[in-house]
């Protein structure tokens, strides 16, 4: 049986933009030292909840039901470096206002959950590179890339031998 999950909420790129976001990653990975990441786990995190007991799912699952549908355009275009987790990131040099409004909106529908929020501010960004030791050549994406996000997803992260598999457990889209 299993007792806890690893739980966030997360934005989905559409197909063609994780692909470009993945190419992106294979041509940093071999300058950061680090592995680029597949296509198919390129998404920004807005809520990461860590091990959530399984009795706390259906109302996880019902808030994300309950959603309203997400809406809005993010264009990433910078490239950043986390030295601890070692990870080169793509973001924005002015990050999207209802993207930060859906973060915060977010929390403050998971704090009526008994969730709390973490303390450090919050850098919207997709991973690309794992166990990178160094940053990107350069802070520009060579190609600004435009999104419409309208999925919100409640995702469950199963760690494997082969990295993090995903799996989405309920999506509430436009
Ligand atoms: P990352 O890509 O910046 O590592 C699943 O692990 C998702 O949750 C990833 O997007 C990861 O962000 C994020 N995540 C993992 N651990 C986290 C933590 N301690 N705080 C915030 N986000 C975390």
């Amino acid at each position: 049986m299993i007792l806890s999950r690893r739980l966030f909420f997360a934005l989905w790129p559409d197909d063609a933009s994780r692909r470009a976001l993945a190419a992106e990653a294979g041509r940093l990975a071999p300058r950061c030292g680090g592995y680029p990441l597949p296509a198919q786990n390129m998404h920004i995190t807005l809520a990461f909840l860590g091990s959530v007991d399984a009795s706390r799912l259906a109302a996880l699952l019902e808030l994300t039901r309950a959603w309203p549908a997400p809406q809005g355009e993010w264009t990433l275009d910078r490239l950043g470096h986390f030295p601890q987790p070692r990870i080169v990131w793509a973001g924005s040099q002015t990050p999207d206002p209802a993207l930060l409004a859906l973060h915060a909106e977010l929390w403050q529908a998971l704090a009526r959950h008994g969730f709390t929020a973490p303390q450090r501010d919050f850098t919207p960004h997709v991973s690309l590179v794992r166990q990178a030791d160094l940053a990107a050549p350069d802070s520009r994406l060579p190609a600004p890339l435009r999104w419409r996000f309208d999925h919100l997803a409640l995702v469950e992260s199963q760690l494997g031998d082969g990295g993090s598999r995903y799996r989405t457990l309920a999506c509430r889209s436009g």
